[in-house]
């Protein structure tokens, strides 16, 4: 059995959950087009026990947070996150945007990969959206920096070269345990996928710093007793401000049920069963900016 840890890094938006999603034939990070989408760190298991003449591979990926310019103590916080997950992998992917010029931000996050003690691989991601050309400039620029056995130009969004990039992966996969059952596809609880997609839909169903200020918290989660009911799930949205909360319910309540019925869809495929979702929003000030808040949420990487 081989296996191992792979740390997807790279800046907000360019794609890590999205390709982490599409290594694993799965939904399970949530994704969006405003960045700084996900907030955690979020595990994702592909496991195959036939893989190579009989023999079975285990790759956990770690999905990080973008690492960007902190402003205030949950970016912070987030951002430790993502740095703190270069340590104790088998080997870093470093993902960046092809639609994007190197810049600043780009050069801090090789900075913190020249520190690093274990291979990386580069994807160069949305390659469907670049020239030839384009993808060239990059590449070279990343090829100079030694830092990188490989580089790889994928489209996460439409699946190409993805199932190269991730039989590369594998190559660094060593003789180990099989850590997770083979049937699961994250170790994240149930409760905390479903409080994902609810935030997942009102990133996208909400404009600018709103989104933003949003965290999710199930209050119950009442599985049926008989095997085809229904289960009932309780979750509020806090918010920053008491502007915002108008602005998340809608006018007579229509951008919520919107995001109920969004959610509800998607938390009844994950369960495999009908949802009943009762959402509340609620203010809380300043929440990204207290200490512990964000501890209380999970937000504050502990290892
Ligand atoms: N055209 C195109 N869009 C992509 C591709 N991969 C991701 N996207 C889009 O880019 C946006 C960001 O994707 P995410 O996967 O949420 O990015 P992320 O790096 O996880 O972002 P954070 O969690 O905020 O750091 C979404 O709108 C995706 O649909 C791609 O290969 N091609
Ligand atoms: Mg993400």
């Amino acid at each position: 059995m081989k296996s191992g840890f792979i740390g997807i890094v790279g800046r907000p938006n360019v794609g890590k959950s999205t390709l982490m999603n599409s290594m694993l034939g799965e939904k399970i990070a949530i994704t969006s087009a405003k960045p700084q989408t996900t907030l955690n760190r979020i595990t994702g298991i592909y496991t195959d026990l036939e893989y190579e003449d009989g023999e079975g591979i285990q790759m956990i990926f770690l999905d990080t947070p973008g690492i960007h310019k902190p402003h205030n103590k949950l970016g912070a916080a987030i951002n430790e996150t993502a740095v703190n997950t270069l340590d104790g992998v088998d080997v870093i992917l470093l993902i960046v945007d092809g639609t994007q010029d190197f810049g600043k931000g780009d050069e801090a996050v090789l900075q913190l990969l020249e520190k690093a003690a274990c291979p990386c691989l580069l994807a160069v991601n949305k390659t469907d959206l670049i020239s030839p050309e384009e993808y060239l400039t990059l590449y070279n620029r990343y090829e100079t920096t030694g830092i990188f056995d490989d580089i790889y130009g994928v489209s996460a969004l439409k699946g190409d070269n993805v199932r190269m990039l991730r039989d590369r992966l594998a190559g660094y996969m060593q003789d180990g345990p099989m850590y997770y059952p083979e049937d699961i596809a994250t170790n994240h609880p149930e409760r905390f996928i479903v409080s994902e997609i609810i935030r997942e839909k009102l990133m996208h169903y909400l404009k600018e710093e709103v989104p933003h200020g949003v965290f999710v918290e199930i209050e119950s989660f009442e599985e049926p007793e008989d095997g085809d009911g229904i289960t009932e799930i309780g979750a509020v949205i806090y918010c920053e401000k008491k502007s915002h909360k108008g602005i998340i319910i809608g006018k007579n309540g229509n951008k919520l049920k919107g995001v109920g019925k969004a959610a509800r869809k998607d938390i009844e495929a994950l369960i495999g069963g009908k949802v009943y979702l009762s959402l509340w929003v609620k203010v809380k000030e300043n929440w990204r900016d207290s200490e512990r808040t964000i501890r209380n949420w999970g937000y504050k990487d502990d290892r």
